[in-house]
């Protein structure tokens, strides 16, 4: 058996510092199975890493290589082609995506260039994955230097229906170069049958069984793999001292108040400005939850050098303080919000002090704050997830209560709902939706993947 080699734009981590993901950690496990190499960048910007010398990491048959970009690749490559570029098509905003020909143009190179440098350390058995956005065409790339291993990809954001791809420039040779791969795996039935139908209506591709495309002579596996957390594991971290000191700041501060509980990274995909008027109208049509309610809204910074993203803390900050100065009260403050990230053991004692989860994104790939919320509860009185029917995880929790994130008096009234939904009924629906994400969880959803790969 060869080794599995990982491809991804940021590499993982080999000690679980508290800070990494579930998902970080369970790729590491399945390196240390069977031996192998996670490859990526090293997040650093500079001249000398670029053509020189690995970074490397060695413990317990797992290799880390890290490979430095250069400026013209941090902002083509980076920030250019993968952040402005394919991040806001593939999320469906073709209104602010941005088409730069150099911007392509350095999304090739370092794709060609990481390609170049992984090709010695590959050997003829080995099992190669390569993930998300970053890196569509690196298959292609391997095949042009003679690899002939079996390679996998998985797209961790959502793809869009044939409509929106068609829109970005120069779609039929990107879309084409992801047809060197043997798997591809998305998130969701909806992703993987926007992409047959794009290979249908534009590449001439053929459905020839249940999960097998033929496009110009060549035979594709394209496949859902809903991605999971480590689900057993997260359901402790509220027990954790951390988790405790959490649930107690938030009980003494809140006393017998209902928190509502949002966690996101500041991207415009998230919908948090329609969230925000969405607690507002709560507030305003259903008035017996002034001064009983609390809604806190936890959310870093990310891509700043992005313009997109820059305005929207400040619009969040002027949300906030208008809906605050409109319904606070002596003691009573309606949102509080956090622009900085938590440990993880902190946020699953935040979550489990909180009676709702409220994950409205106007599009996400899957959405793991739904799992880690569902995980963090307690099974014998357990708070209600708020989901909007676009995060990838709609198609799993359908237990949750399911939202038109883009109507503020649908998230209203689903808000009132929760607060109001019995016990049993949300025991039951817990229990349904933990033992999914349970039985799904990032372990199982790495081995079945690497198990349709051919491994
Ligand atoms: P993201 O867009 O980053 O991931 P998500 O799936 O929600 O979105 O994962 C975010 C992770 O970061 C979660 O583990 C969460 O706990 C953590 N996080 C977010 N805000 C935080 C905060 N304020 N403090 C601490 N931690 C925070 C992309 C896709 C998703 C897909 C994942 C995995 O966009 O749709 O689910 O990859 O495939």
């Amino acid at each position: 058996m060869g080794k599995l080699i990982i491809v991804s734009n940021r590499v993982g981590s080999l000690k679980d510092t508290g800070k990494a993901g579930g998902l970080a950690v369970a790729l590491v496990d399945v390196l240390r199975e069977r031996g192998g190499v996670w490859f990526g960048w090293s997040g650093a910007v500079s001249d000398e890493g670029t053509f020189g010398e690995f970074k490397i990491e060695r413990s317990k048959q797992v290799e880390l290589v890290q490979l430095d970009i250069n400026k013209a690749d941090y902002d083509e490559y980076y920030a250019g082609y993968a952040n402005r570029t394919l991040w806001p098509i593939l999320h469906y905003r073709l209104d602010i995506a941005e088409f730069d020909r150099p911007f392509e143009e350095g999304y090739r190179r370092v794709n060609e260039r990481f390609a170049t440098r992984l090709k010695p350390l590959i050997k003829p058995d080995d099992l190669i994955w390569v993930h998300d956005y970053h890196f569509l065409p690196f298959a292609s790339t391997l095949r042009a230097m003679g690899v002939e291993n079996r390679i996998g990809f998985f797209l961790h954001i959502p793809f869009p229906s044939p409509d929106i791809i068609t829109a970005l420039p120069r779609h039929g040779a990107l879309i084409r170069s992801m047809l060197a791969y043997d798997l591809i795996g998305f998130q969701t039935m909806r992703d993987r049958n926007h992409f047959i139908d794009y290979l249908v209506q534009e590449q001439g591709g053929r459905v020839v069984d249940d999960d097998v495309v033929s496009v110009y002579g060549r035979e594709i596996t394209v496949r859902a793999f809903p991605i999971g957390i480590d689900a057993t594991g997260f359901a402790t971290f509220p027990d954790s001292p951390e988790g405790k000191r959490q649930q107690q700041r938030i009980r003494q501060a809140q006393r017998d108040r209902a928190q509502i509980v949002g966690v996101d990274r500041i991207d415009y995909t998230k919908g948090i400005p329609h969230r925000f008027r969405g607690f507002e109208r709560l507030l305003e049509e259903y008035p017996e939850n002034r001064g009983r309610v609390t809604f806190l809204q936890i959310a870093p910074s990310s891509r700043s050098e992005v313009d997109a993203y820059a305005d929207i803390q400040r619009e969040l900050e002027g949300l906030a303080g208008q809906i605050n100065g409109r319904f606070a009260d002596v003691d009573w403050t309606p949102i509080r919000f956090i622009a900085r990230g938590f440990p993880r053991k902190a946020l699953a004692g935040i979550y489990r002090a909180s009676r709702i989860g409220l994950v409205t994104p106007l599009r996400d790939g899957m959405n793991l704050v739904a799992k880690e919320y569902l995980a963090a509860q307690d099974p014998e009185n357990p708070g209600v997830l708020v989901l909007s029917r676009f995060a990838g995880a709609a198609e799993e929790l359908r237990e949750s209560v399911i939202v038109n994130p883009y109507s503020a008096a649908e998230v209203a009234a689903a808000l009132q709902t929760a607060l109001q939904m019995p016990l049993d009924e949300r025991k039951s629906r817990h229990a349904l939706m933990f033992e999914r994400i349970v039985r799904n969880d990032a372990h199982n959803w790495a081995t079945r993947y690497i198990r349709a790969l051919g491994g």
